[in-house]
């Protein structure tokens, strides 16, 4: 039996920890077999990042097509979509796609580097966020998307139920801190889902948002639920930080050795 292929669409981080990078990484760990199309690129490492550099779109619609037209992925992911121009441009081919979609809102970058144009969250919500079998924001992205303040388990269910009301079939809500516990909350077929974790103390959470996104599309990839891929790939981000190589001289990428089933 081949395995599965994935796709991510996605900015390219050099130094290998988020970014189609960590996607592909995390891919090839569950057993799936990644292609990437690349829609930005980024200069940084784990101490900063020094520019972000959009692609022409046309380029970014002739990767698509050359993908999907040969090697028929089974699921693909969004990552940074960067600009107007370029949104539109993957807007035009999710539309058309007839695979699952996992939609990360990538917004800033862990140094705070915007990854998405400000004036762009509206034109997400209208043209990205409708194709998305799941979208992941973390609570700043689902702050600017629903319009609400996330401050307990409540309003963060009430930002999830506008998000999926605005289009998205499911929504994944990620890294609501209450005292020493991070809760991440899950809606889907109208059911809400909470994973709890303890505050992990560690200052290596590089690239933690595109690894998570990715276990998720490489499980659904594999043909499993929305609700098991969460809930598996919760579990290998989890382990993944845990045991993070502590890389670089910042904020550090994750393990991406991690057992894929802990
Ligand atoms: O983790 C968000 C993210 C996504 N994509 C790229 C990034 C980052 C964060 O740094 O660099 C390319």
């Amino acid at each position: 039996m081949p395995s599965p292929v994935a796709m991510t669409i996605a900015g390219s981080d050099p130094s290998g920890g988020a970014g189609l990078q960590a996607d592909l990484k995390t891919f090839h760990q569950h057993g799936v077999y990644g292609a990437s199309v690349v829609t930005l690129l980024t200069v940084q490492n784990t101490q900063t990042v020094s520019a972000v550099h959009p692609l022409v779109p046309d380029l970014v619609t002739q990767q698509f097509d050359a993908v999907v037209s040969d090697l028929s992925p089974a699921a693909t992911k969004t990552g940074a979509l960067g600009n107007r121009n370029l949104m539109q441009a993957v807007a035009s081919r999710l539309h058309e796609a007839t695979f699952p979609i996992v939609v990360d809102p990538v917004m800033i970058s862990k140094h705070k580097v915007p990854l998405m144009d400000e004036t762009c969250i509206q034109l997400f919500t209208e043209s990205i966020l409708p194709s998305a079998s799941l979208v992941t924001p973390n609570l700043f992205e689902a702050t600017k998307l629903a319009g609400v303040t996330i401050t307990d388990l409540d309003s963060m269910k009430e930002a999830a139920s506008k998000i999926r009301d605005m289009g998205a079939e499911a929504v994944l809500i990620k890294g609501l801190k209450q005292h020493d516990q991070i809760s991440d909350l899950l809606l889907a077929d109208g059911e809400f889902s909470i994973w709890n974790t303890p505050v992990l103390d560690t200052p290596h959470t590089h690239g933690t948002g595109c690894v998570l996104s990715a276990a998720v599309t490489a499980r659904i990839a594999k043909g499993t639920s929305i609700l098991q891929a969460v809930e598996g790939a919760k579990r290998f981000i989890t382990h993944s930080i845990q045991t993070a190589p502590g890389l670089g001289h910042g904020v550090g990428p994750v393990n991406l050795f991690a057992p894929v089933d802990p």
